[in-house]
């Protein structure tokens, strides 16, 4: 099933070193080989049946290859998002030009100051967004996501975060029905009704895949992850992102899928 047309990435940058980490002690990305985690990465979008525009890298924004924080696209409209880490909250002045590549005035919207929205805290299940209430989405972003939503007459649902940095952190749906699930949200209410692929606490990690036109993109270095997914008769491919793993970064944050 072909559902995505349209990929963004964002070259990462020198400052990557400087990126905000909650595990400082898996040391410092490698700037050279998270530039080749990134080739990689586009590769393997480029073989999932989709247009890849590559944005230059921004010096100033250490945390600004994670494309698909500053901005949420939806198949109704786009939303430039404020994000609340304070040092990336710039980003979505540089993402909406962009956005504005493919999305006319009447298709744009914005979560607004005191609201504060990351798109790693939004999961996408058809029409049907799950946004998650964490340290960086706020009660007021989360009201205002979902009013911009329901215009769109699209639905949203609130899931409160106890422990990861991005609902996607932990919970991921790759079509089908199919939910890959890890830590605090194996047995939540909310996502009872999916299959469920219930990642070890080992490799909690490998929880954040993404789906392609039915091919999904699993990281590198997690076994039952990878064999679970082939398992259910999925098409894969394996990009490695250990440089972005020691700040908080995965494969569904290195890029906007539309
Ligand atoms: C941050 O803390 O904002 C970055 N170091 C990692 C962002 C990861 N983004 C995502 O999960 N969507």
């Amino acid at each position: 099933m072909k559902k995505f047309n349209h990929v963004i990435v964002r070259r990462p940058s020198h400052s990557l070193l400087d990126g905000i980490t909650s595990a400082p002690e898996l040391g410092k990305p490698d700037y050279d080989r998270a530039i080749e985690e990134h080739n990689d990465y586009i590769d393997a979008l480029s073989r999932c049946d989709v247009d890849v525009t590559v944005l230059p890298a921004l010096e100033e924004y250490p945390d600004s290859c994670f494309v698909e924080d500053p901005a949420l696209i939806t198949r109704c409209g786009a939303v430039i998002t404020n994000p609340g880490a304070s040092s990336r909250n710039g980003e979505k002045v540089e993402i909406e030009p962009i956005i504005r590549r493919f999305f006319d005035d009447e298709h744009i919207a914005r979560i607004e100051a005191p609201g504060t929205l990351e798109g790693g805290d939004v999961m996408m299940v058809g029409d049907h967004f799950y946004v998650g209430r964490s340290a960086r989405t706020n009660e007021e972003g989360i009201r205002q996501f979902t009013k911009i939503l329901n215009g769109w007459h699209l639905e949203v649902s609130e899931v409160p975060l106890e422990k990861v940095l991005h609902l996607k952190t932990g919970v991921n749906y790759i079509e089908n029905n199919n939910m890959l699930v890890s830590g605090e949200f194996i047995d939540k209410p909310d996502f009872a009704d999916y299959h469920k692929i219930v990642v070890p606490e080992e490799e909690a990690y490998g929880a954040n895949c993404i789906w392609v036109n039915d091919t999904v993109i699993v990281a590198k270095g997690y076994p039952t992850v990878l064999k679970a997914v082939k398992d259910l008769g999925y098409k894969t491919l394996v990009v490695d992102t250990s440089e972005y793993r020691k700040i908080d970064g995965g494969l569904s944050c290195l890029s906007l899928r539309f």
